[in-house]
């Protein structure tokens, strides 16, 4: 039986459509389908189809996003998917020593275009020859995922994946798309890759495709193939099986169900509508024994459900109120938080960020990361080589896990803002030969969290790495006596380290001009002026140093430069206190304008206030430094994380 690709979308639309009954998205639609052999061969031509360039297709933070239209050729660009996939497979062949890359994964976290997408995609890669194309049965897999099946499906053979994402970004009609690519290790691409594929995407004057080929079904069983071309062939594949061997490599998953069942102990997942739903549902369910009431929104939607598909306070506000928690990440006075669920945590579109909450208490994403550091013992990934022998933050990030680092004495390292930096530091081994850094641990203020295990940030493995430490911080604890709750073992942590009070304020939708005469200002007048005429105001703080971050690759030596601004502050009290700013590399439209924020208070008693309510001196110091106002005409941002 084959179907019709208008039969595949109404079948996906059926499942995934709001008024699908349950939340039980079943990618095995054609469980009692045999895989077979399907031949197009016959019928097909490669083609070369003339072209011309398109301006604007520089991949950012992490791959290209574009509003869905640009890429369906609705803004006149009628080639825009074929022009970037052919610059892209260029770069990859180039690299390749000249030749074609053999095995590629195509999978998407199921926005609107994801089907579409991967169709065109799949005719382009066979149009130019790559012989092994692999796609994720229903089309959908979480990023993690992929960076696992890269880095082990059938040995590792694969040379790639191109990631049909915008992550946290939107989905739906309007919304936006994007397009990512990793790399042999399951890296994502560095600026070296990007910058050429843009060069390419600037001179490109044809592309390569195969016409008279029906579309494939992506909801056929695992093992089907379809035979593009004599040289290239798709083939349907499990999305779920690498990855979960991956994470069982990191976690003991035997303990780790039996600590679930265990009573006082539950869990409540969000999913976001995003494409770490079914890994979650597989993970948590099939795995470790919870119950379908631990999963919210985890059947993945083209248009997230019309959500903002990132898990932070703002828009996992659902989670966060079940949780316990105000608006602002602070204990709900008026919660009955022995109620609540032991572990709350969400990831987004595409799976690879996290939000981790304990009842009554938000964890913020830096001091997520440090905990985890302290708590290495927790977590066999770590624990069974001694401990992580490298840890990495992005330099926005709170300095958190630096003090943790430095107690105990691991290699820290302060990188740019993208998962992409990290990729270096974790392979430094096995691809540059040079100090070995795993197990490594690294994280993102931005809500990512990760390991070596894979060289992406990994939603569920944040999730699991808090309930591990849960669990052993309750291995003395008696059957029936109370657990000892993430925030007991949040304030404890910050007794011993002190406390980062971080938080981020995010000015969307500025215009471009207006968002560059900032970074502008405060380049001319703090980093390269003189700051020592600026005074402190009536708050006392007092501006002390600005630089502007620029990072050499400590594994290739690899140099990348305005990577953020750095206004470093002191209190009355001799208290530190940095700001950041940057531009998001990720929109699609406009600029954003990032302000990170930062205080250290050693203080025990002073721990306990919510994070903007600790940080808004500070935030007003250095909103009036900058002339945010004067300069973007925003009196507020548009979101507080
Ligand atoms: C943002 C985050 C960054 C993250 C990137 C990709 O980038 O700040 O930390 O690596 O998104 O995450 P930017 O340039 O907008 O600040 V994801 O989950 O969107 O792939
Ligand atoms: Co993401």
């Amino acid at each position: 039986m084959k179907l019709s690709f208008g039969s595949i979308v109404a079948a996906f639309a059926l499942l995934s459509s709001p008024s699908a009954s349950t939340d039980a998205f079943v990618p095995k639609q054609h469980k009692a389908f045999q895989p077979r052999s399907v031949v197009l061969s016959s019928t097909t031509t490669v083609a070369d189809v003339p072209t011309t360039p398109i301006q604007g297709m520089k991949p950012g933070t992490s791959g290209l996003r574009k509003k869905v239209e640009v890429w369906q050729g609705k803004e006149g660009d009628k080639y825009y998917v074929e022009n970037f996939i052919q610059s892209l497979l260029d770069t990859a062949t180039e690299k390749n020593e000249g030749n074609v890359p053999e095995t590629i994964i195509v999978a998407g976290d199921g926005r609107y275009y994801n089907d579409e997408a991967i169709q065109i995609i799949c005719k382009v890669l066979a149009g130019n020859g790559v012989s092994n194309i692999w796609i994720p049965q229903g089309g959908i897999m979480s990023t993690p995922a992929v960076s696992s099946a890269i880095r082990t499906r059938e040995g590792g053979i694969a040379d790639g994946a191109i990631i049909l994402t915008a992550s946290h970004n939107p989905g739906g009609p309007g919304e936006d798309f994007g397009i990512k690519y990793n790399e042999a290790f399951g890296q994502p691409a560095g600026e070296d890759f990007t910058d050429k594929l843009y060069e390419k995407s600037l001179e490109i004057s044809s592309f390569k495709t195969i016409e008279g080929a029906s579309d494939i079904d992506l909801n056929a069983p695992e093992g089907t193939t379809y035979q593009l071309t004599d040289a290239s062939t798709v083939t349907i594949i499990d999305p779920f099986k690498e990855y979960i061997d991956v994470l069982k490599g990191c976690f003991d998953f035997e303990a780790l169900s039996k600590f679930a069942k265990r009573p006082g102990f539950s869990l409540l997942f969000d999913g976001m509508h995003g494409a770490g739903g079914p890994f979650a549902r597989k993970v948590f369910l099939e795995e470790l024994g919870l119950p379908e009431s631990c999963l919210l929104r985890c059947d993945p939607r083209p248009d997230f459900g019309k959500c903002h598909p990132d898990p932070n306070l703002a828009y996992a506000a659902d989670l966060v109120k079940k949780m316990g928690l105000a608006a602002d990440g602070s204990a709900d006075p008026s919660a009955d938080i022995a109620a609540l669920p032991a572990l709350g945590a969400a990831n987004d579109g595409d799976g690879d960020r996290n939000l981790i909450a304990g009842a009554g208490c938000f964890v913020t994403p830096s001091d997520s990361l440090a905990l985890i550091c302290d708590n290495w013992r927790a977590i066999p990934h770590f624990s069974k080589s001694g401990g992580p022998k490298g840890v990495a933050r992005s330099m926005p990030s709170s300095g958190a896990l630096d003090v943790v680092a430095e107690a105990l004495d691991i290699p820290f390292f302060s990188t740019p803002t993208g998962w992409k930096f990290f990729g270096n530091l974790m392979s430094s081994k096995e691809l540059f030969d040079k100090t070995d850094y795993t197990p490594f641990l690294c994280g993102e203020e931005s809500f990512g969290t990760g390991s070596d295990h894979i060289r992406e940030k990994d939603g569920l493995w944040a999730v699991l790495a808090w309930m591990s430490i849960l669990m052993k911080a309750n291995e003395d604890v008696a059957e029936g006596e109370p657990l000892v709750q993430v925030r007991d073992i949040v304030n404890e942590h910050w007794a011993k380290y002190g406390r980062h009070y971080y938080c981020r304020y995010d000015y969307e939708g500025v215009e471009s001009d207006a968002a560059n005469k900032v970074m502008d200002l405060i380049r001319e007048e703090f980093v390269d002026g003189d700051i020592s005429t600026i005074l402190a105001d009536e708050s006392g703080i007092k501006l002390t140093a600005a630089e502007e971050f620029a990072y050499t690759d400590p594994v290739d030596g690899s140099q990348t430069s305005k990577q953020g601004l750095t206004l470093s502050f002191e209190y009355p009290s001799g208290d530190p206190a940095r700001v950041v700013y940057r531009l998001s590399g990720t929109g699609s439209a406009g600029a954003t304008i990032r302000m990170y924020l930062e205080k250290f208070e050693g203080d025990k008693a002073k721990h306990d206030q919510s994070a903007p309510t600790a940080l808004k001196s500070l935030a007003d110091r250095a909103l009036q430094l900058v002339k945010m106002e004067e300069l973007t005409g925003r009196d507020s941002p548009t979101v507080i994380t």
